[in-house]
Order: structure tokens, then C-alpha cells, then sequence
């Protein structure tokens, strides 16, 4: 797939995926010492067809010293819906929580916008260093909060779920996701690796994907666009994978 086909689909999609996708970017360019991550063969870029519509997907992975994979993905829905995935999975040897943030729109109109670092640890908290950094942002209140599904016990108290109610509300919900990922890879990077956890860790990453793989909405869209089967294999082995055990 050329460069000029990826940046093209950024460029048409809601004005605050591609400030999201941008900012995400330039972080972790300015923080995390990147190389590239190589997903399964065919599942880079993806075209389907969902009710007689285009669904394309973009996909970006890297790594680094601290996380296994770092996946940025973009989909678009012919010209009615709009999606922005990103998760980073820390290797299992680094007690870090999973980052994760979901922008989910389409004419002109955000009506999901969800940003948490999920615990790892058996307790479900997160790391002292963590709180302390979460706990100092200053308190923001949005117009429309939503209300997490049945499957959303993995997410912690500093998690944000919102319907944007107007520019200043997007813009508000950009500057958080940039602020909970400077806590993140700064804490990262001066975390040091502890091996004698790792089945801990691993086992709260594994409870973290099994419950996003839950997400029905999610799976629908895949489900319509490119069946049951293929769209059970992307959220296993692109979205919601294991690290090797
Ligand atoms: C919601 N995710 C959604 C919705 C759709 C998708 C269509 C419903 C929008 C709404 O309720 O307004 C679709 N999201 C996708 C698709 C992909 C995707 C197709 O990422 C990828 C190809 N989801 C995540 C991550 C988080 C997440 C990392 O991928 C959180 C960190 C959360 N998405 C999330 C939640 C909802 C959602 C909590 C609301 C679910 C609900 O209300 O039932």
C-alpha cells in the first residue's frame, strides 16, 4: 500500500481523528524509541463492503523497548461513519497498565469518544505513580457523559466516556488523551522491567482483551462488512490480541 493512499484517508476523515491520529503520533515519536511492528500478513490495509458501502482500514504498528506493540487504526465507513482504534500493550515484563482510546463518529458528529490506562495488576489498580500523576490533571466536566457497557469493569476511575457536545468539548477531550499518554510514557520509561510478574500482568492483559473482544458493537461492524469469521480472527489476532506466553 503507497504512503499517498494512507495519508489520503486520514485527511478525509472527522477533523478530531485526525488531530487524535496526529497528536498520538508525535508523542510517541518524542518519547518511545519506535521500530516497527509487523502485523499478520493481509491485515494492514483492509477493504470490505458493509450494506452495499466501502469499509477501509488502516492500520499502524510500532514497538518499543517497553511496549510489544503499539497499534494506531483508522477506518472509514463509505462517508457515514468514522473510527480512530489505538492500544498500546506493554510487554509483559513491565507492570504498565493498557492504554486505550476509541473515537467513534460520522456526519460532522463525534458520538463516542472514550480515553482509560486499564489496570493490569491482580488488585485491578494502577500503579502509585500512575494515581498520583491521573489524580493532578485538573478536573474537567464535559456536557454529555456516557455510561460504560455491562463488559466495561476493565476500565479505571480515571476513565473518560463522552459524546463531544461542541468544538470545545473535542478540543478538551484531545488535550486528556495527550495528557494520559505523556503520564504514560514518561512513567514507562522510568519503570523498570519485572520479570517475576509476568504471569500476573500477562493474566490482566488477557482479562483486558477478552473483554473488549465483547464489544458487540464493535464486532457488528466487522461481522457486516467481512462476515463472522474473518471478523472473529481480526479481533483475536489485530485488535485484541495475546502476547506469546
Ligand atoms: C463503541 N465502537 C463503538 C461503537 C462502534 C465501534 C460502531 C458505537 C458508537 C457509539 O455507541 O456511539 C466500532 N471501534 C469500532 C470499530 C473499531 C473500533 C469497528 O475500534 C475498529 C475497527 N473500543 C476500543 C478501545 C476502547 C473501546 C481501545 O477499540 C476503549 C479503550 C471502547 N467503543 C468502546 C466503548 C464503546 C465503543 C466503551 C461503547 C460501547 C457501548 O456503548 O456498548
Amino acid at each position: 500500500m503507497s504512503e499517498i493512499t494512507k495519508t489520503s484517508i486520514r485527511a478525509q476523515q472527522h477533523p478530531l481523528i485526525q488531530r487524535l491520529a496526529d497528536r498520538i503520533e508525535a508523542i510517541w515519536q518524542e518519547h518511545l524509541d519506535l521500530s516497527p511492528y509487523q502485523l499478520p500478513e493481509d491485515l494492514g490495509y483492509v477493504e470490505g463492503r458493509l450494506e452495499g458501502e466501502r469499509l477501509t482500514i488502516e492500520n499502524r504498528c510500532y514497538q518499543s523497548p517497553q511496549f510489544r506493540k503499539m497499534h494506531l487504526e483508522l477506518a472509514r465507513v463509505g462517508t457515514t461513519l468514522d473510527i480512530l482504534h489505538c492500544v498500546m500493550f506493554p510487554r509483559p515484563d513491565y507492570a504498565l497498565p493498557m492504554f486505550g482510546t476509541d473515537l467513534v463518529g460520522g456526519r460532522g458528529q463525534i458520538s463516542a469518544a472514550i480515553v482509560d490506562l486499564s489496570p493490569t495488576s491482580s488488585d485491578r489498580t494502577l500503579p502509585e505513580s500512575y494515581q498520583s500523576r491521573l489524580q493532578a490533571l485538573p478536573h474537567i466536566s464535559f456536557s454529555q457523559p456516557r455510561d460504560l457497557p455491562d463488559w466495561g469493569d476493565i476500565f479505571s476511575e480515571f476513565c473518560l466516556f463522552i459524546r463531544p457536545g461542541n468544538p470545545e468539548e473535542e478540543t478538551l477531550f484531545l488535550e486528556r488523551v495527550a495528557a494520559f499518554l505523556e503520564v504514560h510514557c514518561q512513567v514507562a520509561i522510568a519503570t523498570p522491567s519485572t520479570p517475576e510478574q509476568r504471569s500476573e500482568i500477562f493474566a490482566g492483559q488477557h482479562y483486558y482483551c477478552t473483554k473488549q473482544q465483547k464489544n458487540d458493537k464493535t464486532r457488528r461492524v466487522l461481522e457486516k462488512a467481512f462476515g463472522d469469521e474473518w471478523a472473529e480472527r481480526y479481533l483475536t489476532t489485530v485488535l485484541f490480541d495475546l502476547p506469546p506466553e
